[in-house]
């Protein structure tokens, strides 16, 4: 029989910066999802990826003296290498800047026009002159200027293409209000009264202020602008109108989509609108989570630093972190993160619940057994109670995680955790073994506790996967008994399992200690951040660095040295020098604009380059034949020198 499929995604991030514990949050609660649904045996499909174009990508890299691409190819490296650090098992990996994405998107964006509900019109926004960037009202800065430069910004429109929401509001309306689309499904009302009754607006599709971005096939002066772009991911990752992939039959509509709240809207509103007007199913589910907050802020690249995921998870390992960040957050609700919560809490349920759980009771076996336990057993008091719980786990396990509710999920795997360290002390294995005739009975709750730690940690598998099997290898579970059919069933391990010691699963942490050492590092980084936003603001002031031109543009420039034989003011011109060169070829006579910075005498016996090749100009009123190279420094411009014995007339290559 064929699998059933089951496609989930996560939203497709923007490399503008590292990636931080809030990107985290949704690729391992995906992540999670997808291992729960492999273990059931569905056909997975998880996609993530990132989201590569824009404005500023484009600002971003200038900033950097990169290409766009260049900058997000390193930082797209950096997510990966982060999503291999905690274990996210992706079957598929989109960037928005791979070709056949590129060529979906204008497929898209043509048929969303050709069926009328693209049209061309005028987008009207703050425009910061110097920057050549509009921006909206909410991004200006606190004083209502440009959020880059921090100079004021005029009112100004340029063409740009919109896609009509209109027809489309009834039908979002009641997708949002009668359908089961939205989890959870308070924030319908938000939505519906926010955006949808006050009449839905048509969104901005294009843009022709910059260039990093899928230009729109038939109009090459506009560029697709994010939406469109970004949403279509979904699709194009499975083939849709294009020829790289051929998954779409098979796994669309989704199973589930998983945002935040701060991207609901676009998810809720425009991606169905998008769907509609394409004629294509709607995908079943949009799960929306809160935000990890840090001080009451939303966790963010400059917070980012503060619970670097790469640290965190060196120092705790990855499933510590996923399990702290997975059961902290409601669905819905905002969580906020704190390393002193985290601590306590991998303390308290890791290191005391689950891991002492599996340490006493291996510990156990091998005390009282020799580590194989016997097949003579006798059941007793409390047993009946703690099974009926483990043989129950599972399906209250699966309902959470359809219902996306992982916290939920975890939680209920951890009351039987509890449970099982609570039959521990009220059947007192160490009062039971004092007495021979009582090994039967102790044999029987030994098992008990195996039993239920198989069921626990097949579980917990899909949530912590790299610490699970470890479990296994210690309770003597081979992998045919933790599957998830054997997750809800008692009397799965043989009666003569045999266990094995192994490592501590969870050390427990010393928590002043731990919170002293983190504080510094946070000092550390934060001081090293600082120190890097300095060098990127002394950067920030280079002028970017030009278009690639070939060796034979290059070639087509003269630069010759030249020696300085006289130099004088410009009368009547503040800024102009009149210097006379030896060129190698005669001398001739060079005016520049440098007088601000530079007298004649500091100049006259100097060797220097000069364009040997420009085109004669009068500067004032005075011949110029050729330019003096010299270099920009913040506002001053400083000359060139070059070595006394470099003969003049010297070409430069
Ligand atoms: O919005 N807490 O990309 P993005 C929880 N490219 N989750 C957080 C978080 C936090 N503090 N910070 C980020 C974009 N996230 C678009 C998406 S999708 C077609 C295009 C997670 O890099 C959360 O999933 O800003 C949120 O929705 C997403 O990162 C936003 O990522």
């Amino acid at each position: 029989m064929s699998k059933k499929p089951f496609y989930i995604t996560t939203p497709i991030y923007y490399p503008s910066g590292n990636p931080h514990i809030g990107h985290c949050y949704t690729t391992v609660a995906c992540d999670s999802i997808a291992r729960f649904k492999r273990m059931q045996g569905y056909d997975v499909m998880f996609l993530t990826g990132t989201d590569e174009h824009g404005q500023k990508i484009e600002q971003k890299a200038a900033e950097k003296g990169v290409t766009p691409k260049q900058y997000v190819d390193e930082i797209v490296e950096i997510f990966k290498k982060l999503w291999s650090c905690m274990d996210i098992s992706y079957d598929r990996y989109i960037r928005t800047t791979d070709d056949y994405h590129v060529e979906a998107v204008q497929k898209i964006f043509k048929e969303l026009y050709d069926r009328g509900y693209i049209y061309k019109g005028e987008y009207k926004g703050k425009y910061c002159t110097p920057c050549e960037s509009f921006w909206t009202e909410s991004q200006l800065d606190e004083n209502g200027c440009c959020p880059d430069c921090h100079r004021p910004v005029v009112e100004a429109k340029e063409e740009a293409y919109f896609f009509k929401m209109s027809p489309f509001a009834d039908r979002i309306e009641k997708l949002l209000t009668e359908t089961d689309y939205l989890r959870p499904k308070t924030r319908a009302t938000e939505l519906v009264n926010n955006f949808i009754k006050p009449g839905l607006e048509d969104l901005c599709v294009s843009r022709t202020s910059f260039k990093w971005g899928i230009p729109v096939s038939f109009d090459e002066k506009h560029v697709v602008y994010v939406w469109i772009d970004a949403l279509s991911n979904y699709i194009t990752a499975l083939g849709f109108d294009n020829e790289k992939y051929d998954d779409y039959e098979k796994y669309w509509p989704a199973d589930v989509h998983m945002v935040a709240k701060d991207i609901m809207r676009f998810h809720a509103i425009i991606w169905p609108a998008m769907l509609m007007a394409l004629e294509q199913p709607l995908p079943k589910h949009l799960a929306v989570h809160g935000w990890i907050t840090f001080n009451g802020q939303k966790m963010s690249k400059s917070l980012g630093n503060v619970v670097d995921p790469f640290v965190l998870a060196d120092r705790y390992g990855a499933d510590a972190i996923r399990y702290h960040i997975l059961r902290e957050m409601a669905l819905g609700a905002d969580s906020s993160f704190s390393n002193e919560i985290m601590i306590n809490r991998i303390n308290s349920d890791l290191a005391n619940g689950l891991g002492n759980l599996i340490s006493r009771s291996v510990a156990m076996v091998l005390k009282y057994f020799d580590g194989t336990l016997p097949e003579n057993k006798q059941s007793g008091e409390h047993d009946e109670e703690l099974i009926a719980e483990m043989t129950a786990l599972r399906d209250t396990v699966a309902e959470a995680v359809e219902n996306t509710q992982l916290n939920v999920a975890l939680a209920e795997i951890f009351k039987v955790v509890s449970a099982a360290n609570k039959y521990i002390d009220e059947t007192a294995p160490w009062i039971l073994a004092k007495d021979e005739a009582n090994k039967p009975r102790l044999a029987a709750v030994l098992y008990n506790l195996l039993e239920a730690i198989r069921i626990t940690t097949t579980l917990l598998s899909a949530f912590m996967p790299a610490t699970m099997p470890k479990a296994w290898e210690q309770i003597g579970a081979k992998p045919e008994d933790v599957t998830f059919e054997n997750a809800g069933r008692y009397g799965v391990l043989p009666q003569n399992v045999t266990v094995k010691k192994g490592e501590v699963l969870f050390p427990r942490i010393d928590v002043d200690k731990e919170i002293d050492e983190l504080n510094a590092l946070i000092a550390a980084q934060e001081a090293a951040a600082k120190a890097a936003l300095e060098q990127d603001e002394d950067k920030a002031g280079l002028v970017p660095i030009s278009e690639t031109i070939s060796i034979d543009d290059f070639g087509k420039i003269d630069l010759r040295v030249a020696e300085v034989k006289e130099c004088e003011k410009v009368p009547k011109a503040k800024k102009l020098l009149k210097l006379q060169l030896d060129d190698g070829f005669g001398g001739r006579q060079v005016v520049s604009g440098i007088a601000k910075w530079y007298s004649p005498e500091d100049l006259i016996g100097k060797k220097v380059i000069v364009v040997a090749n420009l085109a004669p100009a009068k500067l004032c009123g005075v011949e110029s034949c050729g330019m003096i190279v010299a270099a920009d420094v913040g506002e001053d411009a400083r000359v060139i020198f070059v070595d006394k014995d470099i003969p003049n007339g010297s070409k430069l290559r």
